[in-house]
């Protein structure tokens, strides 16, 4: 009897990395069970639930140009090069180790951001990105499938309104088009005698919460919990602000906050997600039923947290706790499931996990550590705090913030000076309704943390940069 031939993908570690845009983790395996994402919680089954996993940047581009070379980075680095430092990206050096490298919808934010990166060209469904057009003006791209929205424009965006229904199938829209994509890719990977990284870029629950009508039919609009602390925290400074996003598409009056606009969006967003949730579902069908399930690491993240009406507050772009903090799920060959980890983790920390479970050295400039130990021991003592950035473009005001046990404490700097500070006390406060950064009593603990603070930022290559950057 001749032996069957192993392909080298049936003996090398495969990567499956699912980045889900804007993402929150309100999934039903992070204890919301209204929320119906049966696919990613099955994964979550499978794997290791990261309780308290959080990006470093809560914004789209230096997000996701952070999570792939493990080097911090500021709002204003959207791209590799900007970086300003020595670095190999995580596709980079899969392909370099013999890895076919894919990747299909949006993974770097920017499609040409680091082509070379890739064996193929980075594929999307259209060539959405923003550049030379705003990927949503005037519906160029067929965001919006219902001829009503489709003709609903805002006048100072071109954007149509911030949610789409129509009766359509999956792959009317972005998302059902990656998933289909992503399949063939694992069919091909099949028959190849090379390991993969397989990177699938969700669009949804982005805005606009566009997703077929069949998703939004799955939840009763009248049954939803609407945040309860529609306020401003007391105290907050007037540095932190609710993000612009929601406001540049069609339909919306100034900054509302009546319930049915917050049911709305509640709506949109929770449609957005089962959405997405059914495309992830489709795409583990593919890698279990093309027998590479057993080979392959998976990993699903959403690129940062997202503020869903919470103070009245729509999107990311601060350093409120719901902005930074954000799902992370990894199903490992050969190590248990079912279990949640309460350790601190952040993106920095995915490429040398996954450099580490390919059995691959560590490339020198990785900032973040392999928290391997972590799905084995979830409850080992790890990290002691994160560190994250925000600033406004043209401002010069960088918001620079850590993250503990308890704490999550910001500080509002322009050239050198610290403006403000925010601090919210995470045992006592979860949902940061009370800024108490001016408690007399709190100010050990201010000094602490900004020592913490700064000790990280001396121990990074990252360097703060200057006002005309
Ligand atoms: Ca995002």
């Amino acid at each position: 009897m001749v032996a069957p031939i192993l392909s080298m993908a049936a003996v090398h570690t495969n990567i499956l990395l699912i980045i889900v845009d804007d993402l929150r983790p309100e999934l039903g395996c992070y204890g919301h069970e209204y929320i119906i994402s049966p696919h990613i919680d099955e994964l979550a089954k499978e794997g290791m639930v990261f309780d308290r996993a959080y990006c470093n940047v809560p914004i789209c581009m230096p997000s996701r140009v952070s999570l792939l070379t493990s080097l911090r980075a500021d709002r204003m680095m959207t791209r590799t090069k900007q970086l300003g430092r020595k670095f190999i990206t995580l596709p980079k050096y899969l392909k370099d180790h013999g890895y076919t490298t894919i990747s299909n919808g949006k993974v770097f934010h920017h499609f040409d951001d680091r082509k070379e990166d890739w064996s193929k060209p980075p594929w999307r469904s259209v060539p959405i990105y923003h550049g030379e057009m705003p990927w949503a003006t005037y519906n160029t791209y067929g965001l919006w499938q219902n001829e009503e929205s489709g003709k609903l424009i805002n006048p100072k965006t071109g954007f149509g309104p911030f949610f789409d229904s129509a009766d359509v199938p999956d792959s009317a829209y972005q998302d059902g088009k990656v998933a289909n994509k992503t399949i063939e890719d694992l069919k091909r990977f099949a028959e190849s005698d090379k390991p993969f990284f397989l990177a699938c870029g969700f669009w949804r629950p982005h805005l606009p919460f566009n997703a077929p009508k069949k998703y939004w039919d799955l939840y009763d609009p009248e049954k939803l919990q609407l945040a309860d602390n529609r306020f401003r925290p007391d105290n907050l400074p007037e540095l932190c602000k609710n993000s612009p996003e929601m406001f540049e598409y069609a339909g919306i009056d100034g900054f509302p906050d009546d319930d049915a606009f917050h049911r709305k969006a509640l709506h949109g967003y929770y449609a957005s997600v089962s959405y997405v949730d059914a495309q992830v579902g489709k795409v583990l069908a593919a890698l279990k039923k093309n027998g590479l399930a057993e080979n392959t690491i998976v990993v699903l993240i959403g690129d940062h947290g997202w503020l869903l009406g919470e103070h009245n507050f729509w999107g990311k772009h601060n350093t409120l706790q719901k902005a930074l903090h954000a799902p992370l799920i990894i199903r490992a060959p050969a190590y248990p499931g079912g279990n949640h980890s309460p350790a601190l983790v952040e993106f920095l920390d995915i490429y040398p996990t996954l450099i580490d479970l390919a059995g691959l050295d560590m490339p020198d400039h990785a900032e973040g550590r392999s928290f391997t130990t972590l799905l084995d021991h979830p409850a080992t003592p790890w990290k002691d705090a994160l560190l994250f950035f925000w600033n406004k473009r043209a401002t010069g005001i960088e918001a620079i913030a850590i993250k503990t046990d308890r704490y999550l404490y910001t500080e509002w700097y322009s050239q050198g000076e610290v403006l403000d500070c925010m601090l919210f006390d995470h045992d006592l406060d979860p949902e940061e309704n009370v800024n108490i950064a001016g408690n007399p009593e709190m100010r050990s603990t201010i000094n602490h943390l900004s020592q913490q603070m700064k000790a990280l930022l001396e121990s990074s290559s990252y360097r703060r940069r200057g006002k005309s950057d």
